[in-house]
């Protein structure tokens, strides 16, 4: 099934637009679960997915925090992507790319090894080590176009003949779409920049935002800018905001309270 397709259908089916950010770390999941599990990161992402999976859209698990315990790491990613259920949007977050050679080779990884329904992907190589990706026509690509860090200036505001280098890669991200399977990433602490992007990517094109929670993006203008006239094509994402929000035995209800209170500011406004 096309992307998009499967993203409205499970936006439709959980009213929502939020993306939990499963970016685990042993320093912060509850203390008592560590002493009473074999496999405590594990049972700590299953309890999250387990009491926010019919209130979210997605999914993301960014690598950095899988491939930090290596061989162990890769397994967690992969039974925790198992432990999804099928209709949901799965993001890996890699940022992964290079020359076309070795980019069919993290194409791969992601997608058939993986089995992400997106990942995400710097343009700074240019076209040839985006394309063996977007040779995937039911998975997504989310370009990033403007990040949500301080430093994301540092590039992206770079003017290009009197345009700004992120609005150039917003252009890129809509010629590239010829097979439907191009998104972009935005995030939310740059709301005036996620306004232009999104009249540039017109209807159609789904944006990746970030930025909520712990980094401080405001909800209102993130869903009144960064999603399609019809509240749709975003994905909301909240890491740490929601599954860091307890810290005792029945953390999961906390992360879901806080998961809740996002999809539904967000549906407020959309
Ligand atoms: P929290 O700040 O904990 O909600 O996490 C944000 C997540 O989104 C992390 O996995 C980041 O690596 C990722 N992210 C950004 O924070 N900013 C960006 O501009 C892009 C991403 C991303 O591509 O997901």
């Amino acid at each position: 099934m096309e992307f998009n397709k499967k993203l409205i259908n499970v936006s439709n089916k959980n009213n929502s637009l939020l993306c939990v950010g499963l970016d685990i770390d042993e320093k912060k999941i509850p203390k008592s679960l560590l002493n009473s599990s074999k496999d405590p990161l594990f049972e700590f992402n299953k309890s999250i997915i387990k009491y926010t999976k019919d209130i979210v859209c997605a999914y993301k698990l960014n690598l950095a925090f899988y491939e930090v315990f290596g061989k162990k790491g890769i397994d967690l990613l992969l039974k925790t992507i198992d432990y999804i259920p099928k209709d949901m949007i799965i993001i890996v977050d890699g940022k992964r790319n290079d020359i076309g050679n070795t980019a069919k080779k993290y194409a791969q990884t992601i997608f058939d090894n993986y089995k992400a329904d997106a990942t995400t992907l710097n343009p700074y190589m240019g076209s040839d080590s985006i394309e063996p990706f977007l040779t995937y026509e039911n998975k997504c690509s989310f370009i990033l176009c403007r990040t949500s860090n301080p430093s994301a200036k540092d590039f992206q505001d770079l003017k290009v003949s009197e345009t700004p280098l992120y609005q150039i890669v917003a252009k890129k991200i809509k010629n590239w779409n010829l097979k439907n399977n191009c998104g972009a990433v935005a995030g939310a602490t740059y709301p005036e920049e996620l306004k232009i992007i999104r009249k540039i990517l017109g209807e159609d094109i789904p944006i990746l935002i970030p930025g909520l929670g712990k980094q401080g993006g405001d909800v209102e203008k993130t869903i009144k800018f960064g999603t399609n006239k019809n509240g749709e094509m975003a994905i909301i994402n909240s890491s740490r905001g929601i599954i860091f929000a307890g810290d005792d035995d029945r953390f999961y209800e906390k992360s879901r309270d806080e998961a809740l209170l996002l999809r539904n500011n967000i549906n407020k406004i959309r």
